[in-house]
C-alpha cells in the first residue's frame, strides 16, 4: 500500500495526480520552482517542498534533489506525471535504488523502449508489425545510401537514440542521402548525444493512432482501445479522440492485440502508449511511451476507468483485475490542448499574466487546468494551459459539445490555442474525421483567420444589446450611448481589471 507520493511534475498534471491521490486516501507532495511557489499545484497538494529557481535543469529536472526531498517528506513513492524525468530510465533506477517506489515500468523496460532500434529489434522478435526498414544503426551515408536502394525510396532517416521527430529527415532520391545523413546525424547528436542514425520506409500522410496499455507486477497486460492525435502540429499534439474515426472493430482489436503482445515483450507494468502509424487499413508499430500521457483523460471517458487511480494500484503490487473483455467502451470523448501559444502567429509562446479565466462546464465536459487567474505565464515550462475534454454518445455530438465549451472559454492575459481549436471543429475534413498527420499544414486558412478578435467584438455587440433590453424592461434610467457601449463591453469581457 502506498499512503504518500511525492509528485514530481507541475501544472495540470501535478493537480491531476493530487486529485487521484486524494481519492485514494494517499498523501501528496509537491514539489515547485522559485516562480511555482503559489502555483495551483503547490496549494492543492497537502505538503509542498521548494526544489531550485526557475530552469527546469535546476529544478524539476533536478532527480537528486527529489529523491531527497521524497525521503524528507516521508514519501514512499515518486510519481513523474509526463515530460520532466517521467521516461529517464536513471531516474527510474535512482528512485528505487534510494527504496522507494517509482511509479511507473522499471527502469530496463523505460531504457529498451528509448533505444528506438533496440525497440524495433523487441517488437519485430515479438511479431509486432514494425514499419519495413533497418533495426540496426548505420555507419555512414555510404551504407545509408545501400540501405536505402534495399527498402525503397522514399525513406526516412531517424535517430536511433530517441523519437520525437528530432533527427528525422526525409530522403526522396538517391543524390539527397548524403546531406539528409549528415544533417539527421548531427542533430541526432545535439538533441541526444548519440548521432546513430538507422532508415524506415516513409509513410506517407499517415494517422497517427495510439493504443491505451496496462500493465499489473503479476504479468498481466491489457489494452484500453485506441486515440486518435492526428491533429498535430510539428509532433505537438494539439487535438485528441477516443475512439479513432476510422478503425474497424476488427482492426482495433487487432492492433490492441499488437499492443499487449508490444507491452507483454518488455515485461510492461503500469499505464503505458504504444504508438502506430496507420494508413488505408495497415499499421505498423512507431514507438512506445513508457509514461502516463496527456491524452490519457479520453480513454478514461469512453472506458470509464480512472488511469491514474489504476497507476497507483498497479504500483501497491494489486492485480488488474480485470480483462479485455471487462472494458465496456461507450461513447466518443475529444480533447483539446489549450496552450499558451499564437495559432496566428506561428504558435509562437505567449507569455503575460491571466487576468481573467471563465472555466467552461456542463454535461459532458471536463477541464484537467492548471491555472488562475493571476498567474503570470513565463518561457519556462511548456506551454499547456489546460485541457479541456468532452464526452457524448457519439462524435459528431461531441464535435458540437466542445465547440460549445470552446465559446464558453475566457482566457485573458495571453494569446491561446483556443480560437484556432474552435476553428477546427467547424472544419468539414475534422467533421468528417477526413485526418491525417498533415491535417495543420493541410488546411493553411484555419491559421490565418483570427476569429478571437471577431468573436469578441460579437460579444460586445450581443452585452450591448442584451443590456440595452434589460434596461428597457425594468425601465431603467437611460445613460449615454457611448457609456452603455463601455459597460456592455466590459460585461461581455468579463471584469477589466480587479484591481482598477
Ligand atoms: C514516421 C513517419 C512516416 N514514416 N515514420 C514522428 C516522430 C516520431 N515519433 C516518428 N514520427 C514519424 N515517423 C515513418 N516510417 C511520420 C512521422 C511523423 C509523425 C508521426 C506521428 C505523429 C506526428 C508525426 C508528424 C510528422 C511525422
Amino acid at each position: 500500500m502506498i499512503r504518500s507520493v511525492l509528485v514530481a511534475n507541475r501544472g495540470e498534471i501535478a493537480l491531476r495526480i493530487i486529485r487521484a491521490a486524494r481519492e485514494r486516501g494517499i498523501r501528496s507532495v509537491a514539489v515547485y520552482s522559485a516562480p511555482d511557489r503559489m502555483a495551483p499545484h503547490v496549494l492543492e497538494a497537502d505538503e509542498a517542498y521548494p526544489i531550485g529557481p526557475a530552469p527546469a535543469s535546476e529544478s524539476y529536472l533536478r532527480g537528486d534533489v527529489l529523491i531527497d526531498v521524497a525521503k524528507r517528506a516521508g514519501a514512499e513513492a515518486i510519481h513523474p506525471g509526463y515530460g520532466f524525468l517521467s521516461e529517464r530510465a536513471g531516474f527510474a533506477r535512482a528512485v528505487e535504488e534510494a527504496g522507494l517506489c517509482f511509479i511507473g515500468p522499471t527502469a530496463d523496460t523505460i531504457a529498451a523502449m528509448g533505444d528506438k532500434t533496440e525497440a524495433r529489434r523487441r517488437m519485430a522478435a515479438a511479431g509486432v508489425p514494425i514499419v519495413p526498414g533497418m533495426t540496426d544503426a548505420v555507419v555512414d551515408a555510404a551504407a545509408a545510401r545501400r540501405a536505402a536502394q534495399e527498402i525503397g525510396y522514399p525513406v526516412l532517416l531517424k535517430a536511433s537514440a530517441g523519437g520525437g521527430g528530432k533527427g528525422m529527415r526525409v530522403v526522396r532520391e538517391p543524390s539527397g542521402v548524403e546531406r539528409a545523413y549528415d544533417a539527421a546525424s548531427r542533430e541526432a547528436l545535439t538533441a541526444f548525444g548519440d548521432g546513430r542514425v538507422y532508415l524506415e520506409r516513409y509513410v506517407e500522410r499517415p494517422r497517427h493512432i495510439e493504443i491505451q496499455v496496462f500493465g499489473d507486477a503479476h504479468g498481466n497486460v491489457v489494452h484500453l482501445g485506441e486515440r486518435e492525435c492526428s491533429v498535430q502540429r510539428r509532433h505537438q499534439k494539439l487535438i485528441e479522440e477516443a475512439p479513432s474515426p476510422v478503425l474497424t472493430p476488427a482492426e482495433r482489436e487487432a492492433m490492441g492485440t499488437a499492443a499487449v503482445r508490444a507491452a507483454a515483450a518488455v515485461d510492461y507494468r503500469g499505464a503505458g502508449t504504444v504508438e502506430f502509424l496507420y494508413r488505408g487499413g495497415e499499421f505498423f508499430f512507431l514507438e512506445m511511451n513508457t509514461r502516463l500521457q496527456v491524452e490519457h483523460p479520453v480513454t478514461e471517458l469512453v472506458t470509464g476507468i480512472d488511469l491514474v487511480d489504476l497507476q497507483f494500484r498497479v504500483a501497491s503490487g494489486e492485480p488488474l483485475g480485470f480483462a479485455r473483455a471487462d472494458v465496456r467502451m461507450t461513447g466518443h470523448a475529444i480533447e483539446c490542448r489549450i496552450t499558451s501559444e499564437d495559432p496566428y502567429g506561428g504558435f509562437l509562446p505567449s507569455t503575460g499574466r491571466i487576468s481573467h479565466l471563465e472555466i467552461p462546464a456542463g454535461p459532458g465536459v471536463r477541464w484537467d487546468g492548471g491555472i488562475q487567474r493571476g498567474q503570470e505565464i513565463t518561457l519556462h515550462y511548456d506551454p499547456l494551459l489546460a485541457k479541456l475534454i468532452v464526452s457524448a454518445p457519439n462524435r459528431a455530438t461531441a464535435v458540437t459539445r466542445m465547440a460549445r465549451a470552446l465559446d464558453e472559454l475566457l482566457v485573458v492575459g495571453v494569446e491561446t490555442s483556443a480560437s484556432y481549436l474552435r476553428s477546427v471543429m467547424d472544419e468539414p475534413d475534422f467533421r468528417a474525421g477526413d485526418l491525417s498527420i498533415a491535417y495543420v499544414e493541410e488546411h493553411p486558412d484555419l491559421l490565418r483567420a483570427d476569429l478571437g478578435e471577431q468573436e469578441l467584438v460579437a460579444a460586445a455587440l450581443a452585452g450591448a444589446l442584451l443590456e440595452e433590453e434589460h434596461r428597457e424592461r425594468h425601465r431603467a434610467p437611460r445613460i449615454a450611448s457611448s457609456q452603455t457601449g463601455m459597460s456592455a463591453w466590459r460585461a461581455a469581457a468579463g471584469p477589466w481589471r480587479e484591481d482598477e
